[in-house]
């Protein structure tokens, strides 16, 4: 088995799949935490220790720093893992447009997936959280033609080929209420999407968070504890994922 260096705090479906997915695709062992949203774990003081914001993911690295924002950790772990070529480096000239987009799905799309499903936290009318709701959603489409434009329409994003923004992008997808309507929109993400599904690390990650798939995980280098199990904190029903 390989040795375990990294510790994902995870939950299906969270935006834990693109830090899992870049793992996977660098081919480090890691340590998976589940961290049970509906039961409130995310709150307990135990997890606010390791991330102050109450969000999933988080990701522990080997020199035992615990850092929050998916788009961090992607962006931590193609820098420490050069040779998987998923990041660009510092002198490499795609990096500021990789650093661009990059940004921008996490800050602006992912936040809007956010506010689609909490748009309760987004207005003090709490008898009128539907608009809200639906400006977020066309918010996030809006969102999708501008990344659909940026997209070099050569399979990847980057003309240079598979990055960790294909990864990202993917993820974002995952979370679309319609996403066969989508990808018929936006075909180059479309186009994206299924070549990023094709590759073996997405395809085991997926599998884990859309179990319905039917995929299996293979066991080797993946070790799984659930925080449940270490901590006791009070479920509160009805936490969603985002
Ligand atoms: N900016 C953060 C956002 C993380 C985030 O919002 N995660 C969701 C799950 S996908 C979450 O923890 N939601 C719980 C909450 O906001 O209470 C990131 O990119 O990691």
């Amino acid at each position: 088995m390989r040795k375990t260096v990294y510790t994902l705090y995870w939950e299906a479906l969270s935006g834990a799949i693109a830090p899992q997915t870049m793992l996977e695709e660098i081919g480090v062992a890691y340590h998976k935490v589940t961290v049970d949203m509906e039961r409130s774990e995310h709150r307990s003081p135990a997890y606010l220790a390791i991330n102050p914001t109450g969000q999933v993911p988080a990701l522990g690295l080997p020199s035992g720093v615990v850092i929050g924002e998916s788009a961090a950790m992607v962006n931590v772990l193609g820098e420490q893992h050069p040779e998987s070529a998923l990041v660009p480096a510092v002198d490499d000239p795609d990096r500021p447009v990789f650093l661009r987009w990059l940004i921008f799905m996490a800050a602006s799309v992912y936040m809007t997936f956010v506010r689609s499903n909490h748009p309760e936290r987004f207005t003090i009318d709490q008898s009128a959280t539907e608009p809200v709701r639906l400006a977020a959603l066309r918010d996030i489409d809006g969102y999708f033609g501008l990344l659909n434009g940026a997209v070099s329409g050569e399979l990847y994003f980057l003309p240079r080929g598979f990055t960790a923004l294909d990864i990202y992008l993917t993820m974002l997808t995952v979370w679309h209420p319609d996403i066969k309507n989508l990808f018929r929109k936006f075909p180059k993400i479309g186009g994206l999407c299924r070549a990023v599904e094709k590759r073996a690390s997405y395809s085991r990650v997926i599998a884990e968070h859309r179990p319905e798939y039917g995929v299996r995980i293979p066991s080797g280098g993946v070790s799984i504890t659930a925080v449940s199990a270490l901590l006791a904190y009070p479920p509160v029903a009805g936490q969603s994922a985002l």
